[in-house]
């Protein structure tokens, strides 16, 4: 889709005038007014500056549809993510909040409370997932769009079916959302990005944040780590604990060879775990884990399979 081609300012909205090759929409050139672009700006919002940055934001992800959730009668809550749906592992999950009444954006809103929950049809069990703790601005550019995540355990399938709610708080109205039916998608073949370990009767997941954006060379590696709830329907927090996460990249396909300066990863202020990763070349990347608690003793991982690497690891592809 060809962006902004002009921005005339209209009376107090700002209006931009777009052309749109878009397959479903035949009209050509339309007018999309921008919400919260007025002069003054929206003293709920921001200035006119700020909320073409939360627009132009909103054009780089998809709106999850189901999520979306009217407050009051006065508010619209939409979800988002980066292809509009949802995957196993790691997902980030974008959030604005708009008047109904002219579709401006909102600066001071809540969203928290994640609650995934998968149905196990067949074992008629239902069980939870990793969640962060509640959606936070990220960006100085736009703070009217919050990001959150959720790291699914499984998929969607004829064995089970994905619900998620969450609550909200929108200039004083709070509640929570139905629980809304979503979406859960398998990993590409070969990509494996959430892995579980267990201490004793606690079963440990290790989320890898955003393999897809690795590059050629040296990145950083994020990754959080929860803990099972019980009952299981509670969604799985950050675990309490403090580890020490290393790593050892292999390339399965290339006789095993690995990659110097690696670094393993540490807890970090925000609750994620911090490393870097050497990715030398393109290629499958099996990336081998040992878990380490605080005083350095191997918790997970430290067992080898038969070519003597850990049988903990993510596989990713760059
Ligand atoms: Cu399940």
């Amino acid at each position: 889709m060809k962006k902004v081609l002009s921005y005339i300012l209209l009376g107090a909205s700002l209006i931009v005038s777009v052309s749109s090759c878009n397959s479903n929409d035949d009209l050509g050139t339309q007018e999309i007014v921008i919400p919260g672009v007025t002069i003054d700006g929206d003293i709920d919002c921001c200035s006119a500056e700020e909320a073409l940055q939360v627009y132009n934001f909103l054009q780089t992800v998809k709106i999850i549809p189901e999520l979306s959730t009217v407050v009051d009668g006065k508010y619209n809550v939409f979800a988002y993510s980066k292809t509009g749906k949802f995957h196993v592992g790691y997902n980030d999950i974008y959030f604005v909040a708009t008047k109904k009444k002219n579709g401006n954006y909102i600066k001071n809103y809540e969203i928290s409370g994640f609650t995934p929950h998968m149905l196990m049809v067949k074992m008629n069990m239902k069980h939870s997932t990793p969640v962060g703790a509640g959606a936070e601005s990220f960006d100085n550019n736009y703070l009217a769009v919050k990001r959150g995540w959720i790291s699914f355990v499984m998929s969607s399938s004829e064995n089970g079916s994905w619900t998620l709610a969450y609550n909200y708080s929108v200039l004083g109205s709070k509640g929570t959302t139905d629980e809304k039916d979503i979406t859960v998608d398998a990993l590409p073949d070969g990509q494996q990005w959430l892995k579980s370990f267990k201490v004793g009767n606690d079963t440990y997941y290790l989320t890898l944040v955003n393999p897809t954006d690795y590059k050629t060379g040296k990145n950083s590696i994020q990754a959080y780590v929860s803990k099972k709830s019980t009952p299981a329907t509670t969604p799985y927090a950050l675990a309490s604990e403090q580890f020490v996460i290393e790593i050892d990249p292999r390339m399965p396909d290339m006789g095993n060879h690995t990659s110097p300066g690696n670094q393993s990863l540490l807890l970090q202020d925000d609750g994620s775990y911090l490393g870097n990763v050497n990715l030398t070349m393109t290629g499958r990347w099996r990336i081998h884990l040992t878990v380490k608690d605080i005083n350095g003793n191997v918790v997970a991982g430290g067992d080898d399979l038969s070519d003597g690497y850990s049988s903990l690891y993510w596989d990713v592809t760059i």
